[in-house]
């Protein structure tokens, strides 16, 4: 059940060197404006705000294609020394992103801790793209495109971050509409659990989410969220680099975050690529606050759901 007075540590991560254009590192502070903190008090919650992590550039190198490996690996140590801290410490994690490459830190911190309580995870990939390239598949060499491929354990990233791996099969991808064909071999012969737009179109948002949350249930897991705002439509959301047509509504958006609070399983949440440059007056700022508020409790009408 959803969990109420929850310990939340907002963690920033201003990396925006994952991504191919600038922009996202300006994130956290537009999430912040949007009133982040405010929203999750209001529901009851204790709210800190731990700041943003500041990395150092560190020497790696990757073999194959990989742009900025030195301050993006700089950002996922950081990043998953904190949220290991904050997690350790009792805390929900919610990081503020950020492109997805802080992923690489926010997972690592989330599998370590499972990992220390003998507890199974489960990650929820919310997103229009799968982000299972490695520095060898890449085309575009942007390292926001592969900490799911690095979490569940593909060769290739060197000694970039020591962490517990994800087997694939929790791994959930849902409202994937733009997968490169590299990818897709990958995600096939690892077995990930990939629901694209179609699915959700056949079987609707809400059997999608059920059928993996019974997964984590079944599983007696703790779940970490990744929410990659380009999961929601482009007309709906347009403050993202990499905009992809015929994503999630804003229903369907607020239902899946629902659902996922209802569990009272999500240890860590990550509200990644926002783009303020491109966003229209914070529009998509403020959808992802409301997000993030209904994946914590908020609900227009307490009315009972079907159970999993
Ligand atoms: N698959 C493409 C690549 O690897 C695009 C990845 C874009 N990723 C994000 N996050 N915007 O989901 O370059
Ligand atoms: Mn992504
Ligand atoms: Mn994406
Ligand atoms: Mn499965």
């Amino acid at each position: 059940p959803q969990r109420k007075g929850q310990s939340i540590a907002l963690i920033g991560a201003p990396i925006e060197e994952g991504a191919g254009r600038q922009g996202c590192s300006m994130g956290p502070k537009a999430l912040r404006v949007a009133g982040i903190q405010d929203a999750l008090t209001a529901l009851g919650h204790d709210v800190a705000d731990n700041g943003d992590v500041s990395p150092r550039a560190v020497e790696i190198a990757f073999d194959g294609t990989a742009n900025n490996p030195e301050i993006v690996t700089g950002f996922a140590r950081e990043i998953a020394k904190a949220g290991e801290t904050a997690l350790n410490d009792g805390y929900t994690a919610v990081y503020l992103g950020g492109d997805h490459a802080l992923s690489f830190g926010s997972v690592a911190a989330a599998l370590r801790r499972a990992d220390a309580l003998r507890r199974a995870l489960h990650v929820l990939w919310l997103d229009a793209h799968a982000d299972f390239n490695t520095p060898q598949t890449s085309a575009s060499g942007n390292m926001h495109g592969m900490p799911a491929a690095f979490f569940c354990g593909e060769p290739g990233f060197g000694e970039m971050l020591e962490c517990p791996k994800l087997p694939a099969a929790r791994y959930h991808l849902v409202g994937a509409r733009s997968i490169d064909p590299a990818e897709v071999v990958l995600l096939e012969e690892r077995g990930a659990d990939v629901n694209d737009m179609g699915e959700i179109d056949d079987k609707g948002i809400g059997a999608v989410m059920r059928r993996i949350l019974g997964e984590v249930e079944r599983d007696d897991a703790l779940l970490h969220v990744s929410f990659d705002i380009d999961f929601v439509d482009p007309d709906t959301a347009p403050g993202v680099g990499t905009t992809v047509p015929g994503g999630a509504t804003f229903r369907e958006a607020h239902l899946a975050m629902e659902m996922i609070g209802k569990t009272g399983r999500m240890i860590s949440l990550d509200l990644v690529e926002l783009n303020p440059f491109l966003d229209d007056r914070g529009k998509s700022a403020r959808l992802m606050v409301e997000l993030a508020a209904s994946a914590f409790g908020r609900r227009i009408f307490d009315r009972p759901t079907q159970a999993a």
